[in-house]
């Protein structure tokens, strides 16, 4: 299995380029939902350790049955199968272009979610152009077990966010096992809880959003992923999704431009347009750097090859 390995503001993707499990030839919402009931073992083999790391986010490329793309893409990490997801679409330019299948320019890629397009600006900036993000509900209070009330929005942004703004603790590289179990316990509270999107999707992501020292930062954020990892770059879904809600509070115009970023420092470009069902369309630029190239090898004789569970 041929995989490119690179990462975005320190958060990594795997690109799987070949190897992968037959998941028939219909939507991409269907092949994700394949990936994800019938090819649990598989999915989680590639990311987890020993032959993963924690947070990577694997990109299966699968032929995209909108002929105006260039490329199918189903994203997961080591616990889920995901909508979509930012980081690991900037990832997946630089790789292609690394590889010489795509140029600087504009390309059409299609996820379980939707089209979205990215402008490969050079060998590691790239422009995500997302689907439409929308806030769903504005300051719901959930009863979070061990910390009380908790008050924020649930927004959409190719995955579930509930976003907390103003976080209740410092988005400090120093506090991330802190953040980390209270981001947990709040996502279980929303479950728990029915908070939930119109269709019953479950919250997947939990955003803290604090304040940078750096006075060009608009804000920096903390974002839990399904597998209770952290992002380690802004998150485009959740900046996606925060997008919407500064949107929709008022707080950002059309074609205002921010930068917003990770609990590490690593920076992303935000802007929206108003999308055509009453959200937004967001744009993300970030960088990511290639790191490896190689094969996976899932020996018969190796007790770990599907990982450490
Ligand atoms: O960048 O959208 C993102 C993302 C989702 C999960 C990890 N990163």
């Amino acid at each position: 299995m041929h995989v490119i390995d690179s990462h975005t503001g320190g958060m990594p993707t795997r690109v799987i380029l070949d190897g992968g499990p037959d998941l028939g030839s219909g939507p991409l919402a269907d092949q994700a939902r394949a990936l994800a009931t019938d090819h649990e073992g598989f999915y989680k083999s590639i990311l987890l350790e020993p032959r993963g790391q924690p947070g990577m986010v694997g990109a299966l490329l699968v032929a995209p049955q909108d002929p105006t793309c260039e490329v199918g893409v189903i994203y997961f990490d080591a616990d889920a199968v995901l909508g979509m997801c930012g980081h690991g679409t900037i990832g997946l330019g630089v790789t292609l272009a690394h590889m010489g299948r795509i140029g600087v320019g504009t390309h059409r890629i299609e996820t379980p979610v939707g089209v979205i397009s990215i402008d490969v600006l050079d060998a590691n900036t790239v422009r995500v152009t997302n689907v439409e993000s929308r806030r769903i509900r504005a300051d719901v209070t959930v009863d979070v077990a061990g910390y009380g009330s908790v008050t924020g929005d649930l927004a959409y942004g190719g995955n579930w966010f509930f976003i907390v703004d103003p976080s209740p603790m410092a988005v400090d590289s120093t506090n991330i096992r802190a953040l980390t179990d209270m981001t947990i316990a709040v996502r279980e509270a929303c479950v728990a809880q029915g908070v939930c999107g119109e269709n019953g999707e479950l919250v997947d992501h939990v955003v803290f959003q604090g304040t940078s020292s750096n006075a060009d930062v608009h804000s920096r954020n903390f974002v839990l992923c399904p597998d209770d990892e952290y992002d380690r770059s802004p998150c485009g879904t959740g900046s996606s999704a925060r997008l919407a809600c500064l949107a929709a509070a008022g707080r950002l115009a059309p074609g205002e431009e921010i930068i917003q970023e990770s609990v590490i420092g690593s920076p992303y470009r935000l802007s929206y347009q108003p999308g055509p069902s009453g959200g937004v369309i967001p744009t993300i630029t970030g960088q990511a750097f290639v790191m490896a190239e190689g094969q996976l090898i899932f020996g018969a004789e190796d007790p770990f090859k599907l990982g450490i569970y």
